[in-house]
């Protein structure tokens, strides 16, 4: 898999990983807590690249921020966001991204009580100037192969998708959250 070399703001890094004063990564901690992970340059459906996103695994599951720049006016508002099952964004549509991570079929939504599935993320708001800045935080995936939940770094890869429209959390397959928006392949980040 290729390494996504991108510079985490310094606010991101953990300790024991770069810094003057981070202390010295201890080894017994594991890789879980020790490395940062991955990230994902975000680009919209004109192939303009318009943010970023980091993934951290920590304990209990995997932080995502979410920084976006230049979107354009018409996309204000909330945005159904995903982790879809390939890690393509490479056709028009991003539809190459696969479906959502749900290997166990699971019904989609946060609010869905047969849900949700190991996608399933909050809607992220995208301000009037074409600015967001979010973070969530999901224990359905992992970035070190842990038991139980899929890994984000398989065969395949994954992809973080935000779509047209607000996700409801409910109505399957997607919430009612409409085409595809943004994408970005989720590569290893280079630090
Ligand atoms: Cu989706």
């Amino acid at each position: 898999m290729a390494v996504l070399r991108i510079a985490l703001p310094a606010f991101l890094v953990l300790g024991g990983i770069t810094g003057a004063c981070a202390q010295p990564a201890d080894p017994a901690e594991g890789p879980a807590i020790a490395s940062a992970g991955a990230a994902a340059i975000l680009i919209d459906r004109n192939r303009e690249e318009i943010g970023r996103a980091i993934f951290q695994q920590g304990p209990t599951g995997v932080l995502i921020t979410i920084e976006m720049d230049g979107l354009p006016e018409s996309a204000a508002g909330w945005h159904g966001t995903h982790l879809h099952s390939i890690g393509d964004c490479s056709n028009e549509d991003f539809t190459s991204s696969g479906g959502h991570i749900n290997p166990d079929g699971r019904s989609h939504g946060l609010l869905n009580p047969d849900g949700p599935d190991n996608a399933d993320l909050p809607n992220i708001f995208v301000h009037a100037d074409g600015t967001a800045r979010a973070q969530a935080h999901t224990t359905m995936v992992s970035l070190d192969g842990r038991d139980g939940v899929p890994h984000l770094f398989d065969s395949d890869g994954s992809a973080i998708v935000l779509h047209d429209n607000p996700d409801d959390h409910v109505s399957p397959p997607i919430g009612g959250a409409g085409a595809r928006h943004v994408c970005g392949v989720i590569e290893v980040a280079d630090q």
